[in-house]
């Protein structure tokens, strides 16, 4: 038996980072998937362990662990000789925590408005109103998300404001990887910024939005690092891109 069971799901970009961290950390788990449109993370076996009802959620021993930002810098705390990816200097951690406090609130959920559209919307079309409203008022997270995309998608403008949030955030990463002068976003070290906003740009590149880093050649550097990492491949196991389950993601948009 292992010391850690990761619950997650292969498409979910919250739990590609934690599942990036255990694998570079070369750290020995298991996993449990789940399968988010049977319900499998409203179910209350699952609710019992991560009472948001999302994935991923962590299992250490006999602690549970959950939101991904927490478990990667978590996985730091306990193994923190294990290939370390958080600086040790206390501003610099501080900086590296606002990058990732600007990837929570500005490319994380902006990436969902347009993978609902383009992907998930095909699986709440034939549902009744009842049925519809009864779904959302089942997710403790989603419900108003969920509300806001009603059974026919987000509005031009909610995909507008997303598309501006993302077209943003390369700007943003353009200036940290430029400003701090090395291979990733806080220099040499590979760090948790880098881990957690890679599942976001790893999302836009399958829904086809990799124009947006066109004119920025630091990003496309970044992101052949970032595949190139010896635990890139095992973290994105066949499966775990949207547009394999998806496949006219690759043409549509
Ligand atoms: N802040 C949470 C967000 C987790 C989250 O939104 N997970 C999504 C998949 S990426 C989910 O489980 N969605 C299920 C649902 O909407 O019902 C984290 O980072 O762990």
């Amino acid at each position: 038996m292992v010391d850690f069971i990761l619950y997650n799901t292969p498409q979910s970009t919250c739990s590609q980072r934690v599942r990036f961290t255990l694998n570079a950390k070369k750290i020995e788990f298991e996993q449990i998937l789940l399968d988010l449109f049977s319900g499998d993370q409203l179910k209350p076996e699952y609710l019992s362990i991560n009472p948001n009802g999302v994935v991923p959620a962590l299992k250490h021993k006999d602690d549970i662990i959950i939101d991904s930002s927490v478990i990667i810098e978590y996985l730091e705390d306990i193994l923190p000789d294990n290939k370390p990816m958080r600086p040790t200097d206390p501003v610099r951690i501080a900086e590296m925590r606002t990058m990732i406090r600007f990837i929570d609130e500005v490319p994380g959920p902006a990436v969902r408005i347009p993978t609902y559209n383009l992907a998930f919307l095909q699986h709440f079309k034939d549902m009744t109103e009842e049925e519809f409203l009864a779904l959302a008022d089942s997710k403790p997270l989603r419900r108003e998300f969920l509300l806001k995309m009603g059974r026919t998608g987000f509005s031009k403008e909610d995909m507008d404001e997303a598309l501006g949030r993302l077209k943003r955030t390369i700007v943003r990463m353009d200036e940290w990887i430029n400003s701090n002068n090395g291979d990733f976003m806080m220099g040499d070290q590979l760090t948790y910024a880098d881990i957690s906003v890679m599942p976001l740009i790893i999302r836009m590149e399958d829904i086809n939005l990799s124009n947006y880093w066109d004119d920025y050649s630091s990003i496309g550097r970044w992101l052949d690092r970032i595949k190139n990492h010896g635990a890139f491949k095992d973290t994105y196991y066949k499966g775990s891109l949207l547009s394999e389950k998806y496949p006219h993601l690759k043409f549509d948009n």
